[in-house]
């Protein structure tokens, strides 16, 4: 496994910038790791990203010393061992409830003696061919990036338990899934919405995991930085629409 450039900036009390893609496709992180980009995270989720996919696509990201990273469809081990024994060096995990559930996650991406993740030589683990197994479970304990989501009512509720589960790296806002929670789905703005964010914000302490956020622009990630999230992150949707309608505008009116 190489080294989490990602993580360790967070840990030196950084500020990341990450951008989620959902097309299964290494060229395109291969050109996007060109632009400077933290990480990339590969979305498994909302996107059509396999297993098989994730691979050659954190080959792509490695390539160009962008941090690979996949958000996985949904917590359960043995999805999470698939996309984790490509080499990802961190994940995303979708609607974390409770404190059982990050647990949960916790145990499927540690190995001993924090987690339960199983063990093989698989590209994660340079196919058995590089360091001993003993050493690798050692780096990719400590190397792994956990981001967990908060994007329900539940969870906020929850939260301050959810915070004393050791070994999360990322406290996640999911705005999008945080409005259909609240029965106002796809009204981010909302006031109550804004104030369920605003409730996280309060909740993650400083010192702790760091706080994530999907924006939908840059003005909204700078607002973000200044709020204290040190992981943020845009779809590339955002960051091409208005720059393709920019483009357009100039070139057929004038600047
Ligand atoms: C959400 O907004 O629900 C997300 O999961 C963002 O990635
Ligand atoms: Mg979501």
């Amino acid at each position: 496994m190489r080294h989490n450039t990602t993580k360790e900036k967070l840990l030196n009390g950084q500020t990341v910038f990450g951008c989620f893609i959902r097309y299964p496709n290494a060229t395109l992180v291969e050109v996007l790791g060109y632009c400077g980009w933290d990480f990339i995270c590969f979305d498994g989720e909302h996107g059509m990203i396999e297993p098989a996919d994730c691979e050659q696509m954190t080959r792509a990201a490695e390539l160009q010393g962008v941090t690979p990273i996949v958000r996985v469809p949904v917590n359960q081990p043995h999805v999470i061992l698939r996309f984790m024994d490509t080499g990802a060096h961190g994940l995303h995990v979708p609607m974390i409830n409770s404190a059982a559930e990050a647990e949960a996650v916790v145990q499927a991406v540690k190995y001993q003696p924090r987690g339960s993740r199983g063990l093989a030589g698989v590209r994660a683990s340079d196919y058995g061919q590089g360091v001993p197994l003993s050493e690798y479970i050692a780096k990719a304990n400590a190397e792994t990036l956990i981001a967990i989501h908060i994007e329900t009512e539940a969870a906020v509720n929850r939260l301050p338990e959810i915070l004393k589960v050791p070994g999360l790296d990322v406290i996640f806002i999911g705005p999008t899934d945080l409005s259909n929670s609240l029965g106002l789905p796809g009204q981010q703005q909302h006031p109550k919405v804004q104030a369920i964010m605003q409730r996280i914000v309060e909740s993650v302490p400083r010192e702790g995991p760091a706080l994530g956020i999907m924006v939908p622009n840059a003005e909204a990630a700078h607002a973000w930085k200044n709020r204290g999230a040190r992981y943020i992150t845009v779809t590339l949707e955002n960051v091409m629409n208005p720059a393709i309608r920019n483009y357009l505008r100039i070139a057929r009116e004038g600047a």
